[in-house]
């Protein structure tokens, strides 16, 4: 569902219109050769949101550009209200980030390039048309010196057994082309070991795998809402129960939500400015020739916006769904459409709360949440990004990552201890995904301050003889520094966001909880250039106090990096955070120790995090959730 705004919220994404007005203002003042890997919207921040009113807010654009002529990129800010680019920067020694274009040219080029054709020739591979050729971002800090100051993309290489068969079943292992994402030219041929093709069965179509039979006692189950859903869409607006919040989405971080906020006493109190992924890590963490150089970072070098894909009714999605379709861009800025990109719908949840009393019977409320999605598809990975509001008041945002693990055939005999044997001869090498959630927080319309919150056992003395006392211990972060936080499994370390001017009806602050799942460390050398690069995943929570330039926890230019550039240059400033508008940079994931059941293809890995109130409501805010009818009639549900 997409609702034409003539004149957009100031949040509303980017439209088609505006992409291709951005794009002819750019060539116009720098040369129509000029290309475009990311235009987002310079969205405003909270103050001038709030003086819109009397100081109206210009649409302007963020831009990065590449020069596929001289190499160069530049990044700039396009004012579409006075039609010029307003600034304009050539970031020397940096790089733009990849886009699908590049990807499909170097395909296109290899694999026409007679020295390509003969390494694969060399493995027994004579039909072109059965390989794939997909490049990785390399390590800026890992670049030969000879291959200094290009734009240099590294290459996998897959064999499919036929021409519809899985594209990641086959690896070609050991061989690997480096290739100029600019000139397209080769540049070297990594071949360093080779292996004969194992016999795997790494299919997952049913028409593909052998003998198998689809079970047939799945009945079907259907959801109806035939009063339709409880929630309205108006525009980007979403309006459910007590929630209310926008949606936004770009190219780099695919899905955002904007001015969370909850109706309480008859007003909507603000819990949160805006919501979204800004960096994704996932380094391998085998350090041999296939997996040593293979990081994506999914954001910063690919853009899930630009892989988000479209939805389908009773497959993505199931039940009374409204969708919103998602507007990005090409290489020459020309717009394009996702169709059904975020997914709006309501869940039943089971129990919400339950008392049986002995006297008064069975008191019982049902669940619903709001979930607000969208998936990407990261070449052999997909994730599935997933904002829940629920009644009372608490946030949860979970994460599926599903799709088909990268793998190496290796040979037969050999020992791996970076991976796990998942087919013959062939390992699934460890790696990580390390998501960086981007908390801009507001509760209560701020100033907000966070404490970390640790439970500890009481010394046993007079005030505690038994030695069972608990007290919870509250500490307040003061400076970025302190912001620098980690978990504590021991002492159920988490964070509150507390507003210290606000109180409930006790007299207390109140606060949001930040309750840390899905947390886990890098498990890696110190001295790793990983992390030079990113050291943004070095630490669980970073807080900083809001700026509306610091977006990229590990630096807006990340493709070839060398150093991180964001959270731990920013917080070295070691700026207050007390009583300030705040920003949470929430670092989870998924420490992913491959298994044999998740190939040929992976069932979902879940992981979340959740944003709770505590002491943001005086009681529970879902006591006025009414009953559902007790089916086949009686009142087990309610009692009055
Ligand atoms: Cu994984």
């Amino acid at each position: 569902m997409t609702t034409a705004n003539l004149t957009p919220h100031p949040l509303d994404p980017l439209s088609a219109d505006e992409f291709t007005k951005i794009t002819e203002i750019v060539r116009t003042q720098h040369g129509q050769e000029m290309k475009f890997t990311s235009v987002l919207l310079d969205e405003p921040g909270k103050q001038a949101l709030a003086n819109a009113a009397t100081e109206p807010i210009d649409r302007v654009a963020t831009v990065i550009c590449l020069d596929r002529t001289t190499g160069r990129t530049y990044t700039g800010k396009v004012s579409l209200t006075d039609e010029t680019v307003v600034e304009w920067e050539y970031r020397e020694g940096e790089q733009a980030n990849l886009v699908g274009e590049e990807l499909e040219l170097v395909d296109e080029k290899l694999r026409e390039d007679p020295r390509v054709i003969e390494a694969i020739a060399k493995r027994g591979i004579t039909d072109m048309d059965l390989v794939a050729i997909e490049v990785w971002g390399y390590p800026g800090n890992l670049i030969p010196e000879e291959f200094a100051g290009r734009r240099v993309g590294w290459t996998d290489v897959w064999r499919r057994d036929s021409p519809d068969s899985n594209v990641y079943a086959n690896p070609v292992s050991g061989l690997s082309f480096v290739v100029d994402l600019t000139t397209m030219e080769l540049l070297a041929i990594h071949d360093r070991y080779s292996v004969e093709s194992k016999p795997v069965m790494g299919e997952y179509r049913p028409s593909k795998v052998p003998g198998l039979k689809l079970r047939d006692d799945v009945k079907p189950l259907e959801i109806t809402q035939p009063d339709g859903p409880s929630f309205t869409v108006e525009g980007n607006e979403i309006k459910w129960q007590k929630w209310s919040m926008r949606v936004g989405f770009n190219v780099r971080e695919g899905m955002t939500i904007h001015t969370v906020g909850y109706e309480d006493g008859g007003k909507v109190r603000p819990i949160a400015n805006r919501l979204a992924f800004s960096e994704m890590v996932v380094p391998y963490r085998d350090p041999g020739p296939d997996h040593y150089r293979r990081t994506a970072f999914d954001i910063g070098e690919w853009g899930l916006g630009f892989m988000t894909t479209s939805l389908k009714l009773g497959c993505d999605c199931l039940g009374e769904i409204r969708y919103l379709d998602a507007t990005i861009h090409d290489w020459d800025g020309q717009p394009k459409v996702i169709e059904n990109a975020i997914c709006i719908h309501e869940e039943d949840d089971a129990i919400l709360w339950k008392h049986v009393d002995p006297v008064t019977g069975a008191e019982v409320r049902r669940a619903r949440r709001l979930v607000v999605s969208f998936h990407a598809t990261v070449a052999n990975y997909e994730y599935l990004v997933y904002w829940r509001f629920y009644q009372d008041g608490n946030i949860e945002c979970e994460v599926r990552a599903t799709g088909i693990m990268v793998t190496t055939a290796f040979p037969h005999g050999q020992r791996q201890v970076n991976g796990t044997l998942v087919d013959v001869d062939t390992n699934a090498p460890y790696h990580q995904h390390f998501i960086v959630a981007r908390l801009d927080m507001d509760v209560d319309g701020g100033p907000n301050t966070v404490y970390a919150t640790e439970c500890l056992p009481m010394d046993i003395g007079p005030e505690n003889e038994h030695g069972i006392g608990m007290v919870q211990q509250a500490t307040p972060l003061k400076t970025e520094l302190e912001g620098i936080q980690d978990p504590n499994w021991q002492t159920q370390k988490a964070w509150k966001i507390v507003n210290e001017s606000a109180t409930n009806h006790l007299g207390t602050n109140t606060s949001y909880k930040l309750v840390p799942e899905g947390a886990f460390p890098t498990v890696m050398h110190p001295e790793s250039p990983l992390l030079k690069r990113a050291g943004a995943i070095g630490h669980t929570l970073w807080v900083t106090p809001y700026d509306k330039d610091e977006n990229w926890p590990c630096g807006e230019l990340v493709v070839q990096s060398v150093n991180d550039t964001g959270l731990p240059v920013w917080t070295k400033k070691n700026r207050s955070i007390e009583k300030q508008d705040l920003v949470l940079w929430y670092v989870f994931g998924i420490n992913h120790i491959t298994r044999q059941e998740e190939w040929p293809i992976m069932s979902v890995d879940k992981v979340s995090f959740w944003l709770k109130p505590a002491g943001f409501f005086d009681r529970n805010p879902a006591l006025d959730v009414p009953p559902t009818p007790a089916a086949g009639g009686g009142s087990h549900c309610a009692n009055g």
